[in-house]
């Protein structure tokens, strides 16, 4: 999308500042800018806000601020999001949760936004969601698509141990398992067990969107 830090949505994002936020975000959308391109400017502005965390040059307050703004304009997106790539129909099922030990769900809720406005039911589990919460969601909800977000590098094991448990289970068979989040990057889908790994919801979304296809 060749992103720019220099945008209102950006800038607003890391100089903390809702109002400002807001209006950057109403103004794109009258606009008539492409709404994942809005997320897509606020995600960067987290990741900037991030990176000065990183370096101590913003505080614990402040990154958690700059959270609930963000989660505020993705409220905001919400609505064109649905507009723009909706569809009532109800084309599948997906379970999705952040896998145990881990708390981080702004990805997460960005894959289930894309996932819902896609026509797709989403059973959302929350954050630290334990393997056998999955594997009973799975037996509960009959979804044909699973996804684990992970941000943390020493969730890996954690996905892992999720997908031993739908082994496990018996019920590996009746899924496809996308893993997504910073820590997939660069994994191997086969290494952790997964059918596909990425640090991208729209790539994710694609991918999600080719399986349920191929399973009507
Ligand atoms: C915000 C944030 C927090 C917030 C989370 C608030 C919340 N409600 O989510 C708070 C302050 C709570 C937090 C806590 C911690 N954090 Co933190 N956090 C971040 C930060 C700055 C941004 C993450 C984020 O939300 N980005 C915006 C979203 C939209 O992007 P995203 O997460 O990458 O998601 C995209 C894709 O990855 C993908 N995606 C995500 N999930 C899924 C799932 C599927 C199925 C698919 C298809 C796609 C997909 O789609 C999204 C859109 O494209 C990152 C830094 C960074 N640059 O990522 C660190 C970061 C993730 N945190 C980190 C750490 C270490 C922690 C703590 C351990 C810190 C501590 N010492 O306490 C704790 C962990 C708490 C826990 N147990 O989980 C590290 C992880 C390092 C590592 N390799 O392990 C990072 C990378 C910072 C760093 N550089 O060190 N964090």
């Amino acid at each position: 999308m060749g992103l720019k830090d220099d945008t209102p949505i950006t800038r607003a994002i890391t100089s903390l500042d809702r109002d400002d936020l807001m209006q950057a975000v109403q103004a794109a959308l009258d606009a008539g800018q492409d709404p994942l391109e809005i997320v897509d400017q606020a995600r960067l502005g987290m990741e900037i806000v991030g990176r000065d965390f990183d370096c101590g040059d913003v505080f614990l307050v402040e990154l958690i601020r700059a959270v609930e703004i963000f989660q505020r304009a993705l409220k905001l997106v919400a609505p064109r999001m649905k507009e723009r790539y909706g569809s009532m129909d109800r084309l599948g099922k997906v379970v999705i949760g952040t896998v145990s030990g881990e708390i981080h769900d702004l990805g997460k809720s960005i894959v289930v936004g894309l996932l819902r406005c896609a026509g797709y039911e989403v059973v959302d589990l929350g954050v630290d969601v334990l393997p056998q919460d999955y594997v009973q969601a799975i037996r509960r909800e009959q979804p044909q698509v699973v996804g684990l977000s992970a941000m943390l590098t020493t969730a890996l094991e954690e996905v892992r141990g999720t997908v031993h448990a739908i082994e496990a289970s018996g019920l590996r068979p009746q899924v496809k398992i996308i893993a997504g989040g910073v820590a997939l990057a660069k994994k191997d889908p086969a290494d952790l067990g997964v059918d596909c790994t990425t640090n991208n919801a729209i790539q994710g979304l694609q991918v999600i969107k080719d399986w349920m296809a191929q399973k009507s």
